[in-house]
């Protein structure tokens, strides 16, 4: 059982965007669980405000530290860790990865934080982030996007969730290859047909084409995945 805690300005969105086909199925079986907490009720004032202008000039707004922390704060009360992994999705964090998301799948609970406008006061960062995450080098309006993708990504691989018909694809990126093309019924559509070696039956033969068109692709379309593979195959 894995718990999800995420700390954004927009729960609803992210509620809604995770309540799906398999993580909604996730979620039903008890697989894992996903809590919202809304930064803007642990505002102090009338005006519930969230954010103010950067120190030093510069475009755009902050988020302030106290809401964030009092939210951070309201989860810790009811999670047992002593320090929870508290991720903060920000463009200034590594890359995710599939490695990254299995790493993160071992944990029992994980606090994802989501900023807004230019980001957030770094006083509040230095308190409770463990882990800096981006998922890739884009500049969104808002960290809840990322926060679904990781959530997707990490939730898969929490036994129980994926069923054994669905759980293909994740080696796909365990040994640098990009997956294989793949086909289903019918055996000809558009005037194109399936490859004949996946009609034989010959597994060893299918294998072989397999690995031969992952090294193709990855060669055309990932090139540096590519070298990462030839470094790891060396033959010596
Ligand atoms: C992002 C990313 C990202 C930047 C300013 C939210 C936005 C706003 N997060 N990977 N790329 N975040 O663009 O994680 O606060």
């Amino acid at each position: 059982m894995m718990n999800f805690h995420i700390m954004t300005l927009f729960p609803e969105m992210v509620m809604e965007g995770l309540n799906t086909s398999i993580l909604g199925r996730a979620i039903q079986n008890g697989c894992i669980a996903i809590d919202t907490v809304n930064i803007r009720d642990y505002t102090l004032d009338k005006h519930k405000k969230v954010d103010d202008y950067p120190y030093g000039g510069g475009a755009g707004m902050l988020m302030q530290a106290q809401p964030v922390y009092d939210a951070y704060q309201s989860i810790r009360k009811r999670t047992s860790a002593k320090k929870v992994r508290t991720v903060y999705v920000t463009p200034q964090g590594a890359v995710f990865n599939q490695k990254m998301a299995v790493e993160f799948a071992k944990e029992e609970e994980l606090i994802i934080l989501c900023g807004h406008y230019e980001g957030i006061d770094e006083r509040v960062l230095e308190e409770i982030v463990t882990d800096y995450v981006s998922i890739g080098d884009y500049v969104l309006t808002g960290g809840e996007l990322p926060a679904m993708v990781m959530i997707d990504a990490i939730a898969r691989m929490v036994p129980g969730v994926l069923s054994n018909e669905e759980s293909g694809e994740t080696e796909s990126f365990s040994d640098y290859l990009l997956e294989y093309p793949q086909y289903s019924r019918p055996e000809e559509w558009n005037g194109k047909k399936v490859p004949e070696v996946l009609l034989s039956g010959h597994h060893k033969n299918i294998e072989k084409w397999r690995l031969e068109q992952s090294l193709i692709r990855t060669r055309e379309r990932r090139p540096d995945l590519y070298e990462k593979y030839l470094a790891n195959h060396r033959q010596v």
